[in-house]
């Protein structure tokens, strides 16, 4: 409905400085690697290859030590690169495609939905994670990014934002973000999710209610009359390790690959998909091949669910 041109722009965001593991940077290889672009394409939809991050050398900004930012870890490599991110995504989205973005850890979110906001105001956000990332400077005990993306698009700790940040424009409401999958929400998340009245949906209720329902309940909080604009936001360790071995915080007891791509097929059914990011993916953290070809098909496969491919 949102893709005027029934183009895919699959923006490359190889990107690893939300946190501090090698190999997330080559997510979006192995996804092109493993014919994500052909498997789309299969679908009906043309697609363009954008790549903001390719004349960047990342890897020496990330051996950076002194890009700190009170407890914030590489700022000024993050912002940086997600306002590359973001000028291509809203670029893609002002051009009536659906920006695919390909990650890349987590913090590339803060790019691609200020991205999406620019273009449809009144989108709202589906955040698919076992984590809640929306710590904020003081919360965070990592200090990494990737665990704080929604804290900075919600605007919550202006004061607290380091200076490569503050291009980042509070454009998430809380009403219009929903969360399913939790299971490793920090205690001062939990706080914040509360005190914001924010919709999460953690493994408790997938068991409780099952994936449909919960899928119902989450898009009635957001978007009750299925009119606005939906950003899928999709970080694979939403999905059980079992199937999703190759990332970079891994938590047990998660999604089945079948509830996790069902997720994607519900969104791809209301014909209210906008925009989709697919991340962490790290190739580098698979203990032997079958483990990086599990994470990467996934990784596909949710792209291939979310665009139509088993809308019968
Ligand atoms: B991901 C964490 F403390 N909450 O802030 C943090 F548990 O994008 C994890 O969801 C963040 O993978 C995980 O570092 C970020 C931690
Ligand atoms: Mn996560
Ligand atoms: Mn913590
Ligand atoms: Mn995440």
């Amino acid at each position: 409905k949102y893709a005027a041109t029934k183009n895919l722009s699959l923006v490359l965001a190889p990107f690893s400085g939300g946190q501090g593991k090698g190999g997330v940077e080559d997510g979006p290889e192995y996804l092109l690697e493993h014919g994500i672009e052909k498997h789309l394409k299969s679908l009906g939809w043309s697609t363009t290859i954008s790549d903001p991050l390719k004349d960047d050398d990342l890897a020496a900004q990330k051996s950076d030590l002194s890009d700190v930012s009170g407890k914030c870890k590489r700022p000024k490599m993050v912002g940086q690169a997600t306002k590359k991110i973001y000028a291509a995504v809203k670029e893609a989205a002002h051009k009536g495609d659906i920006p695919v973005t390909l990650g890349g850890d987590h913090s590339i979110a803060m790019g691609t939905i200020a991205g999406t906001l620019d273009k449809h105001p009144d989108a709202c956000v589906l955040w698919i994670d076992a984590h809640g990332d929306i710590n904020t400077p003081s919360t965070s005990d990592s200090g990494n990014i990737h665990g704080m993306p929604v804290s900075f698009l919600m605007g919550m700790e202006p004061e607290a934002c380091p200076p490569d940040l503050k291009w980042v424009p509070n454009c998430i409401a809380a009403n219009k973000i929903a969360y399913i999958g939790l299971r490793d929400v920090d205690a001062e998340e939990k706080k914040i999710l509360k005190d914001h009245n924010i919709s999460a949906f953690s493994m408790y209720h997938v068991d409780k209610y099952g994936i449909s329902k919960v899928v119902e309940m989450a898009l009635d909080k957001i978007n009750p009359n299925r009119d606005c604009p939906i950003h899928l936001s999709y970080d694979v360790d939403a999905i059980d390790p079992l199937y999703v071995p190759a990332t970079g915080t891994p938590v047990r007891g998660g999604l089945t690959l079948r509830e996790g791509l069902f997720i994607a097929e519900e969104v791809a059914e209301t014909g209210l998909l906008c925009a989709l990011d697919v991340v962490e993916v790290n190739p580098a953290l698979a203990a032997h091949d079958v483990h990086v070809l599990d994470t990467v098909s996934a990784g596909v496969s949710i792209a291939k669910c979310a665009l139509g491919e088993t809308l019968l």
